[in-house]
């Protein structure tokens, strides 16, 4: 209630009135507080590990602002290096336990010193030079290469053959990532990560969880005024197990969860986008004649190396679990790594959350 401030100076001391006077000033702030977070949007990444949940947020970054400061960025730096090593050790293993022959023998004492060093925790530019020139030479070799198209047997960053083919760039020791190779950079998500980024004035909650099983039951915590759920598929990924299991599709994962989130009560009246993402790596996956989306779902009746029918083939599979019929499911097809295709989508996507969010804010 509003008191006339004349009055108020011969009722009470000067203490009581400047206590007074902060708790009004209080009040008002959580109105404020309250009035913004009516308005806020807040959009939860959902999805499994490596889906590309986290890439998705760099690129709101990205594309919004802010900018990623300079000790983000440093961090990455030691984030791709470790990148790098990492993924040729698994290369070098793979090929011993594949039993594929080094094209050049004398390799194998260069992989065999990779295996053998300590895996380094921390990696600067200083240190990186130790093994830039190891990683470059086995690159070369064939029987790494062999390997490598044999991923799908193992477990093996998608961001690896980027990084080995900017290698050169990467070793030089004034090196400083661009948003490419952040986008690139792969580090898996433990907790939850809040971000707000204001779109058009609105304040744009995003957040990202961790997608890998053990990080899943963490996700509750954040299922409370939600506007819209991005889910994340990694559609390119019918032909590979799970890192947590290494026996389960990862599609069948990716499809488990979608089934669990669309059909929850708790999101009864909120939107859900799918991106069907990595789609560039499922346009080279589809156009190789060496696999076949039949091998791992012989439901599959369409032509297997056409991208537009396993395209059709895995919406269906997901729009498949929505139980309820009058439940809006948007999606869309992405490269997360690519800021122009998100750009646009999320242009799109924007616009739907925008006018969902003013129907909620209207009923209430
Ligand atoms: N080529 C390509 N790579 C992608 C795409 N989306 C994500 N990646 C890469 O895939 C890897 C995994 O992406 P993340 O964004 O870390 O996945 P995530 O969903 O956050 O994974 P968790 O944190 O484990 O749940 C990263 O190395 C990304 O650069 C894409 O559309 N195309
Ligand atoms: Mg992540």
């Amino acid at each position: 209630m509003w008191s006339c401030p004349c009055c108020l100076r011969f009722k009470f001391s000067p203490e009581e009135l400047e206590q007074r006077y902060k708790s009004q000033e209080i009040d008002k702030m959580i109105e404020k507080d309250k009035q913004a977070l009516k308005r806020q949007v807040k959009l939860l990444l959902l999805g499994a590990g490596e889906s590309g949940k986290s890439t998705f947020l760099k690129q709101m970054r990205i594309i919004h602002g802010p900018k990623f400061e300079y000790e983000l960025v440093k961090e990455y730096q030691q984030d791709i290096y470790q990148n790098i090593v990492r993924g040729m050790r698994v290369l070098v293993d793979a090929r011993d336990k594949l039993d594929i022959p080094w094209e050049d023998y004398s390799n194998s004492e260069i992989g065999k010193r990779l295996l053998e060093c300590e895996n380094p925790t921390v990696l600067d530019a200083i240190l990186f030079a130790n093994y830039s020139p190891l990683v470059a030479k086995l690159w070369k070799d064939s029987g790494i290469k062999r390997a490598f198209d044999r991923r799908r047997e193992f477990q093996l960053s998608d961001s690896v053959e980027y990084f080995f083919n900017n290698l050169d760039r990467i070793s030089r020791y004034d090196f400083i990532p661009t948003n490419q190779d952040i986008l690139h950079c792969r580090k898996a998500t433990k907790g939850i990560t809040e971000f707000v980024i204001p779109i058009n004035k609105v304040p744009f909650l995003f957040v990202d969880v961790g997608g890998q099983r053990s990080q899943r039951q963490k996700w509750f915590q954040c299922f409370d005024s939600v506007t819209s759920i991005l889910f994340l598929v990694s559609s390119s990924e019918f032909d590979q197990v799970l890192l947590e299991d290494r026996k389960t599709n990862r599609l069948e994962e990716s499809k488990d969860i979608f089934d669990t989130i669309i059909n929850h009560r708790v999101f009864k009246n909120v939107s859900i986008i799918l991106f069907l993402n990595k789609y560039d790596l499922l346009l080279k996956k589809v156009a190789n004649p060496e696999t076949d989306i039949r091998w791992y779902f012989p439901q599959f009746s369409g032509n297997s190396h056409s991208i537009q029918d396993v395209q059709k083939f895995i919406l269906a599979m997901f729009t498949g679990v929505k139980r309820d019929p009058k439940k809006a499911l948007y999606h869309h097809y992405t490269t997360a790594v690519d800021t122009e295709n998100i750009k646009v989508v999320f242009n799109s996507v924007k616009d739907t959350i925008l006018t969902r969010n003013l129907e909620i804010l209207m009923l209430q």
